[in-house]
């Protein structure tokens, strides 16, 4: 079970070590999602506050409230804060918690996707438009129909495609959707519905995105991931099983979905032919970092590639407080991504 607070770290120690610094200080940022729109980068991340809320299993110590966009003309060059972009009270539908966002761009517009809880308690992924890739952005008055769950990341196909990739356990409540109706029994806990350790995961999901992208196409479907024996990973298998941060990318005409595996801390990925999978699991791109949590995105710049990720190192281990990093992945001549450790000649223990 996760501890808040502050784990047992010498964070001078750990600061030197790392092999990236966060890109902003002024505020907490998290869960970055990073686009290149016209060729500058935009970094869509959950703008972390300390709203006093108790810490829980369910998450309610991610209290946010808002969106900033943070704009860089290299990975190299220094993070623009674009200051709010959307605010909760703004949006008609949505209460609370302003998780992870994604966004992308269609014909000249930007599109703002975000998980928030309804005023049931329910999270709902909703949708919010400008002309500018900073915003500010003006929201749908109802979530995305059929949406549930948390963390979108929207990908472009090449063929023009847009799809999203989404979906979170415990607190993110995926597990209360198995029946395809949300499940309100034992409300307050975060392990309830769970499938058995034994049972197969339960899935990310992927919906294909209207023309307009404010809908779905089709009713969500599961990102399978198989292991090297083609079996579906297991739910008891949580160094590979999902847990939530979907994020995903085309590398060598590969689909690369890549997630968090929560409790124990990896960002793994796994590779299909086509954008539904199912994907054979490959290995961890990201080892633990500092912070309960470990979420990020992937881009390519100028035929080079990035990872995108956050830590809690600049609040000195508060879970709810991170600041998000960038730093270089690299291939093997398979196209397998060589599994980046955040701190040099350190382990942080998951
Ligand atoms: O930022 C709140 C939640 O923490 C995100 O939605 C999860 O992916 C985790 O990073």
């Amino acid at each position: 079970m996760p501890e808040d607070s502050i784990q047992h770290i010498n964070f001078d120690e750990l600061n030197q070590k790392a092999i990236s610094q966060p890109l902003v200080k002024h505020i907490y940022t998290a869960d970055p999602s990073a686009h290149v729109f016209n060729g500058k980068i935009y970094i869509y991340p959950s703008h972390d506050i300390d709203t006093g809320e108790a810490f829980d299993d369910l998450g309610s110590h991610f209290a946010m409230e808002d969106y900033h966009v943070i704009s860089m003309d290299s990975p190299t060059s220094e993070a623009k804060d674009n200051d709010i972009a959307l605010q909760v009270n703004d949006v008609p539908w949505a209460e609370k918690q302003m998780w992870a966002p994604d966004a992308a761009e269609k014909d000249g517009k930007y599109y703002l996707f975000f998980p928030a809880k309804d005023y049931d308690g329910i999270f709902r992924i909703g949708v919010a438009i400008s002309d500018s890739p900073t915003g500010p952005f003006k929201p749908q008055s109802q979530p995305i129909q059929k949406s549930f769950s948390i963390d979108p990341a929207v990908f472009k196909d090449d063929d023009g495609s847009y799809y999203m990739y989404f979906g979170g356990i415990w607190g993110g409540q995926l597990q209360r959707w198995r029946t395809g109706k949300f499940n309100t029994e034992n409300s307050e806990s975060p392990f309830a519905h769970l499938p058995k350790d034994v049972e197969p995961a339960l899935c990310a999901k992927v919906a294909k995105l209207t023309d307009d992208l404010l809908e779905f196409v089709e009713d969500a479907k599961d990102v399978i991931i198989i292991d090297e024996n083609g079996k579906p990973l297991l739910q008891g298998d949580t160094e590979r099983r999902f847990f939530e941060a979907s994020w995903m990318h085309k590398y060598n005409g590969k689909y690369y979905f890549s997630y968090s595996t929560g409790e124990t801390h990896f960002i793994c990925y796994a590779i299909a032919d086509n954008p539904y999978g199912p994907f054979i699991y490959a290995d961890r791109i990201l080892n633990p970092v500092v912070g309960w949590t470990s979420h990020h995105s992937i881009l390519e710049f100028n035929g080079e590639w990035f990872l995108f990720y956050h830590d809690s190192s600049l609040s000195k281990g508060v879970t709810h407080l991170r600041s998000i990093k960038v730093t270089k992945i690299e291939y093997d001549e398979n196209g397998l991504i060589k599994t980046i450790n955040p701190y040099n000649d350190l382990k942080v223990l998951s």
